[in-house]
């Protein structure tokens, strides 16, 4: 092996935390793309995702989880956890985010599932809600002595400010092995799912806070024929009512979502795309753990 082939670095990075931190953010921020969806409110990600960034000497495989549930038992909750877990399974760092300035009951109750043995990098996002050093550096020695983390960093994944430190610090924690990933590879996740994803995240922006958490999405077609994108996608809800907010005033809300969701998949799949939403009810989903499995958690 070449001296060159020993020092590149290679690994996996589980991005972990409570809801709303920003996690999806940073993710998005570290890839300079957008791949993971991300909204102001909590529990916007429900699966885990993957992003691979790929530099000269080193190899970055991320995995955005969905925020740690402390709270609620729900079968939608559990699934969340159970996602968050396995994530962590097999990861060489843990990438913990809190927000600058809150370091509170949720955030501990997090940090006391982490795995121990696994370097754990607390990132501190959001820093520029903080305004300067004055508030960061009391915040970032009393965070510090929560666990013994391998470094604190402060960033802002909105701003991209101090991505390059964390990136360094991270790359020195991963293992000395060549690329897992082919150099183009962004993510292990499927077109057709993260269609599904961007309509989701429509969802959650565009519409109040009752009907997101109560829906699902699903692809019922992805075709491609050269550069073009056929997609029909059905977003399911369980109340008639529900149907009626997505759908809107003479289908507005229902147009909004799916010309905000269709520029997304142009932009990240880089072509054209004939996107079709509709509504479907379905009483009870997330209720019910046998309708979560027969939807399959992919399609949630
Ligand atoms: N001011 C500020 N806001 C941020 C920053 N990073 C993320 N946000 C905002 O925080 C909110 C949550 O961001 P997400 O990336 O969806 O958070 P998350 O941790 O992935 O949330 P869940 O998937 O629901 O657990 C969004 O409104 C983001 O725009 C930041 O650096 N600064
Ligand atoms: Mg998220």
């Amino acid at each position: 092996m070449s001296a060159r082939a020993a020092s590149h670095r290679c690994g996996t990075a589980a991005i972990v935390g409570r809801p709303n931190v920003g996690k999806s953010t940073l993710l998005n921020a570290l890839l300079g793309q957008k791949l993971s969806i991300t909204s102001g409110k909590p529990q916007t990600t429900r699966h885990r995702v993957t992003g691979v960034l790929t530099r000269p000497d080193a190899q970055f495989v991320f995995v955005d989880t969905p925020g740690f549930q402390t709270r609620h038992g729900g079968p939608l909750n559990q699934a969340l956890n159970r996602a968050v877990r396995a994530a962590l399974e097999t990861v060489d760092v843990v990438l913990f985010v809190v927000e600058a300035g809150r370091f509170e009951g949720a955030d501990r109750t997090v940090l006391g599932l982490l795995p121990r043995g696994i370097p754990t990098v607390l990132v501190v996002n959001k820093s520029d809600r903080l305004g300067g050093p004055a508030r960061m550096l009391p915040f970032l020695r009393q965070a510090a002595g929560e666990f013994e983390f391998a470094a604190v960093v402060p960033v802002s994944a909105a701003r991209r400010t101090n991505l390059a430190a964390l990136l360094k610090i991270l790359a020195a924690l991963l293992p000395e092995q060549p690329p897992l990933f082919e150099a183009q590879t962004l993510t292990d996740r499927s077109e057709r799912f993260l269609a599904a994803e961007l309509v989701r995240e429509k969802l959650f922006r565009l519409l109040g806070d009752e009907v997101p958490y109560g829906a699902a999405v699903s692809v019922d077609l992805f075709r491609t024929k050269g550069a073009l994108r056929t997609i029909h996608v059905a977003v399911v809800v369980e109340k008639e009512n529900q149907r009626a907010i997505v759908v809107g005033k003479g289908g507005a809300k229902l147009k909004a979502i799916a010309t905000a969701a269709r520029r997304d998949m142009e932009a990240l799949f880089g072509g054209k795309v004939f996107l079709e939403v509709w509504v479907k009810v379905r009483r009870d989903w997330t209720g019910s753990a046998a309708a979560l499995r027969s939807l399959g958690i992919e399609h949630v």
